[in-house]
């Protein structure tokens, strides 16, 4: 910990990736670990555009069901730690992997959400948005008027990460000096890689409290919860060591 506190003393950029794990604290399950998404769940057939096409209302009563639970969970001491973080520096960049927009209502301001958001539906044929409420998009509304049809603004496997979001994304961990990888398990590509094949010369440190993907390849592992763990970076960085 020294180390990163010294590091974030004398950084001018910092760069965050954050994954699911931020969230369990929040009571949103993570995707692989026990109890996770995908192990309960049909990925090929929820989170993928062949199940899309194949099954809609299926699709949409996942994606129905996740955004009412992002819509009652609350931000952690972990989502307000990375909001006050943001604070103490002029280039700072929070790249996040979840949908759940609890980063954007902790505070965190310069967010880039690499696989999109459940915030706004998106018709396939005519482009044409709209936001969601807690209830969802109600099924008699997913084929659109065009003859397209309403997805959740969301990323699956083999589609592309948002051009703009991505290209930002890259540029800040090119120029960090810190990069903080956060509750990810590092497997899902490209979003992993701003942390091993983008960080020139940045110290990073992942939080987390099992091992990664990338634990041996980065300069600092701090085992624990992010809710722990990110409020006591805060505070030493503060010169208040808990
Ligand atoms: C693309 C949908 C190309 C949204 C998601 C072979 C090798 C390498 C790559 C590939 C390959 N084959 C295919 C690929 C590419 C593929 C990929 O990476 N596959 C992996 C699985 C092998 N990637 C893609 O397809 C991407 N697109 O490459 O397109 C392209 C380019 C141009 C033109 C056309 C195509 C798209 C990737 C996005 C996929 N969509 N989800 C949704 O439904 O939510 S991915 C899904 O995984 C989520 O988005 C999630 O965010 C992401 C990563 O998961 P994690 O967040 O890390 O969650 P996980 O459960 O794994 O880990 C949680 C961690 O938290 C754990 O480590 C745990 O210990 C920790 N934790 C738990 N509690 C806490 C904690 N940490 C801190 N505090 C706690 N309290």
């Amino acid at each position: 910990m020294r180390e990163l506190i010294d590091r974030l003393r004398t950084a001018r950029s910092v760069t965050v990736l954050t994954g699911s794990g931020i969230s369990a604290e929040s009571g949103l399950p993570t995707f692989r670990g026990v109890g996770g998404l995908w192990r309960t769940h049909r990925v090929e057939e929820l989170a993928s555009p062949a199940g899309f096409e194949r099954d809609p209302q299926l699709v949409w009563t996942w994606y129905n069901e996740r955004n009412a639970a992002h819509r009652r969970a609350q931000p952690n001491a972990g989502h307000r730690a990375l909001a006050e973080l943001e604070t103490r520096y002029l280039d700072f960049t929070l790249a996040t992997q979840n949908v759940d927009s609890l980063h954007l209502r902790a505070g965190t301001r310069n967010l880039l959400e690499l696989h999109g958001s459940l915030r706004i539906a998106r018709c396939t044929g005519c482009g044409y948005e709209r936001e969601l409420d807690a209830s969802g998009l109600p099924f008699e509304q997913i084929e659109h008027t065009c003859g397209g049809r309403m997805r959740p603004d969301i990323v699956w496997f083999g589609e592309p990460l948002p051009p703009e979001a991505w290209r930002r994304a890259v540029a800040a961990a090119e120029r960090a000096e810190v990069i903080l990888v956060v509750g990810t398990s590092a497997v899902v590509y490209p979003a992993a890689a701003l942390a091993t094949r983008y960080a020139r010369d940045a110290f990073v440190a992942e939080i987390n409290p099992e091992a990664t993907a990338i634990s041996e390849r980065v300069a600092c592992v701090l085992r624990g919860p992010a809710s722990e763990v990110l409020p006591r970076i805060v505070a030493e960085l503060d010169g208040f060591p808990s």
